[in-house]
């Protein structure tokens, strides 16, 4: 079993039923069990202003499955809430998994890049991030804690739960 962390956002479709969906829906897949999950967070969008704020979330997850097939079954539940890939970069989304830190690897896929090439930047992802594993280390060696103290909160606030 590799204990991974997902990275979940929403800003449209009622964006907090999005994410306790997606809980829901990975929560059901075999080879998947659920470790932990941080509160629903509000933050200001990153990228194009002219989209609502999102709800972001983190959660731990327990699986079996290679990265690979984690990716293929992300994918799919993102696809599952209805959400439409658009050219766009950073603009509005349904529903969008990532894959943030698989075990301690680091992986270099055409599909994959893991640790998540922007969560280091991302206050959406380090915040929660930091209430569920305040101890973690990155696989090169940086501690979640100086992360989080370089990054500004940008007024991201804890807006609800998972569950
Ligand atoms: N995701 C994006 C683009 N911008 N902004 C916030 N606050 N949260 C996100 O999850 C987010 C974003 C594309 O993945
Ligand atoms: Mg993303
Ligand atoms: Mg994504």
């Amino acid at each position: 079993m590799t204990l991974v962390y997902l990275g979940l956002g929403s800003n449209l479709e009622q964006p907090d039923q999005q994410l306790k969906w997606a809980v829901q829906q990975l929560a059901k897949q075999p080879g998947i069990e659920i470790a932990a999950l941080s509160s629903i967070y509000q933050s200001r969008p990153m990228g194009p202003q002219d989209q609502p704020n999102y709800r972001n979330a983190v959660i731990a997850i327990e699986t079996q499955l290679e990265p690979l097939s984690l990716l293929d079954v992300t994918q799919k539940i993102e696809l599952d809430s209805g959400r439409v890939r658009k050219d766009e970069r950073w603009g509005a989304r349904v529903l969008d998994i990532d894959i943030l830190l698989f075990g301690q690897q680091t992986i270099n896929l055409p599909r994959l890049e893991v640790p998540h090439y922007g969560m280091k930047e991302r206050e959406f992802v380090l915040y929660p991030l930091a209430e569920i594993a305040e101890n973690l280390v990155l696989p090169d060696g940086q501690s979640l804690t100086e992360l989080v103290t370089s990054v500004a909160p940008n007024g991201i606030k804890i807006q609800g739960n998972l569950r």
